[in-house]
């Protein structure tokens, strides 16, 4: 019904950034896990007729019975953050001009000081969740954060970045230093896809 997106890369394509190792484990066993553990709670669900996509899925959710709620925001989160989460990521995609090089400067006065408050939200994420930037209800850029697997379609906003700071998005790597993979992660950042985002978030 709903499956992981193909990752666009091989595993250890973001070495030395993220190893193969914390790759195998969060596309192979995380990721897998929600899908599969969505898949078993919406095994006798019958979906509304608004409902065609893992996006309308997570956004829409509250159109279900109440019965399917937790599982759809816990694994049908899981399942559309990672994705997003995956595809984000590439060695050597810079940052380039262009409209949201544009947008990032009026927001935040220049990419530098974008990154620095990127990080900064996402070291104030207490426990397990995301940090975004998102095009937000008014087709402004902003820094968000959601607790566990919550996502920013459910709110109405369209995510341009989104990065995993559950621990097991880096503790093999850089164990119980978050700052640092942060910092790595603004080195893979697949800018033609985020460019992309911003594209289309604009249009709708
Ligand atoms: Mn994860």
């Amino acid at each position: 019904m709903f499956k992981r997106k193909e990752l666009p890369y091989e595993l250890n394509a973001l070495e030395p950034f993220i190893s193969r190792e914390t790759m195998d484990y969060h596309y192979n066993k995380h990721h897998l896990a929600y899908e599969t553990s969505l898949k078993n709670n919406l095994s006798d669900a019958e979906l509304p007729s608004n409902i065609k996509t893992l996006e309308d899925l997570v956004s829409n959710y509250l159109s279900l019975p109440k019965k399917y709620h937790v599982a759809v925001r816990q694994f049908g989160g899981g399942l559309i953050n990672h994705d997003h989460y995956f595809s984000i990521l590439k060695k050597d995609i810079p940052f380039k001009d262009g409209a949201l090089k544009k947008e990032i400067e009026n927001a935040f006065e220049s990419y530098a000081i974008f990154q620095e408050k990127f990080i900064e939200k996402a070291m104030s994420v207490f426990g397990s969740g995301w940090t975004w930037l998102v095009v937000d209800r008014h087709g402004k850029l902003r820094i968000y954060n959601t607790y566990n697997q919550d996502n920013p379609w459910f709110l109405g906003m369209k995510p341009l970045i989104g990065v995993d700071v559950w621990e097991h998005a880096y503790y093999i790597d850089y164990r119980n230093d978050r700052k640092k993979y942060l910092e790595q992660i603004f080195q893979i950042l697949n800018w033609d896809v985020i460019e992309q985002n911003y594209e289309s978030a604009m249009k709708k």
